[in-house]
């Protein structure tokens, strides 16, 4: 397997999932040895538009589990050869820091069967046989469960770029990466220059509206494999994949000049805005997440410090 193939695939599976603007269908996967009921519970969760993966092999399931990230997983613990807990059993001690709603059916409705589903981490057990309306609904209920942890864990709120939290997480994700390849990577800390003239001119509603409006900028302008991060307050992150420090300071450069040109226009004022960014370039996977960041802070305070709206490496 080439690296790039192993960089594509980790971007693929480990990101895709992440997107802040996630317009991707929800995948449901259903594992149920009895065919008949799966193709009759599969086309009742199609009809709302999700796109449903099934099989009946416990094997077979458990890979394609791991390979597809579903949004939602059912199994049916009712297997003649197996104890279908051993599914959910499986897939819990696997359990990566992600959040994946487990619906279990049965047809052992019994009070002994749900405690022991919901003890072993099930989030929903749904007695058989199924109504199709109410199991739709109910999966329909997970799946937004599903979402909202996503957005939480992953995305600021104001800006709709990733959040701090998730910058550690992939930060770690990238180091290990780097254990495996020659690559490099750099990190960008970016932050606006006398940001609370503008909170203490026009108020903190335009604050807060010219840093969504920041990270739209940022959004539109960077290279489609750069990374964006709301560090804090009015600080963000770029992590610039298989990038080194002078072409990140070029990008970074190139940003900082189409900003310093844009306008915005607020009660009756214009006004034009400057960034200053610290650039701090990782090759060695050792390297703590804090200290990268405290090495990028370090270049970005020497930046403020030559007067602000430039770019130190
Ligand atoms: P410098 O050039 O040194 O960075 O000056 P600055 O004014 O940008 O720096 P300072 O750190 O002193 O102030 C940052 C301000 O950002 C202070 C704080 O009120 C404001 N701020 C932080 N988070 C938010 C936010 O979410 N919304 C708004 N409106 N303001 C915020
Ligand atoms: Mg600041
Ligand atoms: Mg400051
Ligand atoms: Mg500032």
């Amino acid at each position: 397997v080439s690296l790039s193939y192993q960089y594509e695939h980790f971007k693929e599976t480990d990101l895709k999932i992440a997107e802040p603007s996630d317009t991707e269908l929800p995948v449901v996967q259903m594992v149920c040895e009895d065919i008949s009921m799966l193709i009759l519970m599969k086309e009742a969760l199609e009809e709302n538009g999700w796109m449903v993966m099934t099989s009946s092999d416990p094997e077979k399931a458990l890979s394609l589990y791991y390979d597809l990230q579903p949004d939602c997983l059912v199994i049916d613990i009712d297997f003649t050869e197996i104890d279908g807990f051993q599914i959910l059993e499986n897939i819990q001690q696997h359990n990566h820091k992600q959040f994946v709603p487990k619906v279990i059916l049965s047809t052992e409705n019994n009070r002994l069967t749900r405690i022991k589903a919901y003890e072993m981490g099930a989030d929903d057990f749904i007695g058989k046989p199924v109504n199709l309306e109410e199991f739709g609904v109910r999966i329909k209920r997970q799946l937004q469960r599903k979402q909202i942890f996503d957005e939480s864990v992953l995305i600021d709120e104001l800006t709709k770029v990733y959040n701090r939290r998730f910058l550690f997480d992939l930060l770690e994700r990238y180091l290990k990466e780097l254990e495996r390849s020659n690559s490099v990577f750099s990190i960008a800390l970016l932050d606006l220059d006398y940001f609370k003239n503008i909170n203490d001119s026009y108020g903190h509603l335009t604050g807060d509206k010219v840093l969504e409006a920041f990270a739209d900028f940022l959004k539109k302008n960077l290279r489609g494999s750069d990374i964006i991060f709301r560090y804090g307050g009015e600080e963000f992150v770029i992590l610039l994949p298989r990038t080194n420090c002078q072409e990140a300071i070029d990008v970074i450069n190139r940003i900082l000049d189409q900003f310093r040109s844009m306008e915005f226009d607020e009660q009756g004022k214009t006004f034009h805005l400057s960034f200053s960014a610290g650039v701090y370039m990782v090759d060695n996977p050792a390297e703590a997440s804090q200290d990268i960041l405290k090495m990028a802070d370090h270049a970005l305070y020497e930046a403020k410090g030559k007067g602000r709206s430039r770019v130190q490496g």
